[in-house]
């Protein structure tokens, strides 16, 4: 911390907090807290009669409100042209999720919207579900390429992804997920469009910095370990860290890939064996659950959240947010599913959405907790118990919203 510059001070008081902070047991709640920020870091968070004002503070009174973190949402396919309403109806007639990728439907029509909109219409398009996340408090979200396909439109993707972090105040992770399915043009020729995403996608991203992490979906109608595995061979070598998208829909062992990859993440989960809970404790590999998709494709597989806690597994909840398979923009009702599907607790859902969605960002030292050194994101609740966030569906009590101090 010497390195910082001293600026504005703020001082949020008269709150209770919810730290999240690893070390202290559950919530990390503290009564009568207060939350100092030097320009854009924390310099404080804990009880208000010790924390030190100087009298040229900006204050903020809480009147007893509850401050949490602000909210990380560590995985979305947030920017993506048009929707699958359509798609939505045929599957009400009957059609199931993979019928209608296998038709033709599913992943390849949004690349074609995709591929026929521009950058600047691109954002246009994602800036209000950006906008209906950063309404219930989160700070950070994760945003997933993978509708372009080829080079130029992945990077036309994740430069849009990059554009919504100068949009909006909010950090922005954008990861390459160029292995999400199989373009129109490859004819089938699935080694073909690897070679393509290892030779020439992965390293003109890399060298344009427009990723920072990348990410792929190992399964039946995506592609195999072997193939992800090829992926992850080019990403460490390009000193990116990898996330997956894995056991899905099936167990085609992507848990145990992902945490011999050192993966920060590994994702959805629903068919994770128990060695595969084993093999991520072991490599620190946080599980992501996402019960919209779980929900919205009418999965009944869930995934081992029980074999997660007792393996010891960091767990993160988010929305996928993305037109196919999850078109959720709120992060407090997936916690509500979150909780009732799969019971997860309170704390659980709430670290989720917090301390673990950092982790699963590699983002854990700047964010996630209300703790002296992090980046000034809170969220602040209208609320009398942290449960609320967790209990209501479709009510969201934000009073502020803060960003890097602002
Ligand atoms: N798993 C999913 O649930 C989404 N992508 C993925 O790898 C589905 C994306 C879509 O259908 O558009
Ligand atoms: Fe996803």
């Amino acid at each position: 911390m010497a390195e910082r510059n001293s600026g504005k001070i703020t001082v949020w008081r008269n709150a209770r907090l919810a730290t999240l902070a690893a070390a202290r047991p559950g919530l990390g709640e503290i009564e009568r807290g207060a939350v100092v920020a030097d320009s854009d870091r924390i310099v404080f968070a804990g009880p208000e009669a010790e924390a030190v004002i100087p009298l040229d503070a900006e204050i903020v009174d809480c009147a007893g409100r509850w401050i949490t973190p602000g909210l990380i949402d560590c995985h979305t396919h947030l920017v993506h042209a048009g929707n699958r309403a359509h798609e939505f109806e045929l599957r009400l007639e009957g059609a199931t999720y993979e019928e209608v990728a296998r038709a033709g439907g599913g992943i390849v029509s949004s690349v074609r919207a995709l591929r026929g909109a521009s950058e600047t219409e691109l954002v246009r398009q994602t800036l209000p579900r950006l906008d209906a996340l950063m309404a219930e408090g989160v700070t950070t979200v994760e945003v997933k390429s993978g509708y372009g396909l080829d080079r130029e439109n992945e990077m036309k993707s994740l430069r849009a992804a990059r554009a919504l972090g100068e949009a909006r105040p909010v950090t922005v992770r954008a990861t390459f997920l160029g292995a999400h399915a199989l373009p129109p043009e490859a004819d089938g020729d699935k080694e073909a469009y690897i070679a393509r995403v290892v030779d020439e996608m992965l390293p003109a991203i890399q060298a344009a910095g427009l990723a920072d992490a990348v990410d792929g979906f190992c399964e039946g109608i995506a592609f195999s370990p072997d193939q992800i595995a090829r992926v992850f061979d080019s990403a460490h070598a390009l000193g990116l860290p990898v996330k997956l998208h894995a056991d899905q829909l099936s167990d085609l062992g992507g848990a145990a890939l992902a945490a011999r990859y050192g993966a920060l993440s590994a994702d959805h989960l629903e068919y994770t064996s128990e060695a595969g809970a084993a093999a991520m404790a072991k490599a620190g590999t946080v599980a992501v659950i996402l019960p919209g998709a779980y929900y919205f494709i009418r999965e009944t597989k869930k995934p081992p959240v029980e074999a997660f806690r007792r393996h010891g597994v960091a767990m993160a909840v988010a929305t996928d947010n993305n037109p196919g398979t999850s078109p959720l923009t709120s992060l407090l009702l997936t916690m509500n599913m979150a909780a009732t599907f799969f019971h997860m607790t309170v704390e659980e859902c709430l670290a989720g959405v917090t301390r673990n969605a950092a982790t699963a960002l590699g983002l854990q030292h700047e964010t996630g907790t209300l703790e002296a050194g992090k980046w000034a994101d809170l969220a602040i609740w209208d609320i009398d118990r942290p449960a609320e966030l967790v209990y209501r569906m479709g009510f969201n009590p934000l009073w502020k919203r803060v960003w890097r101090g602002q």
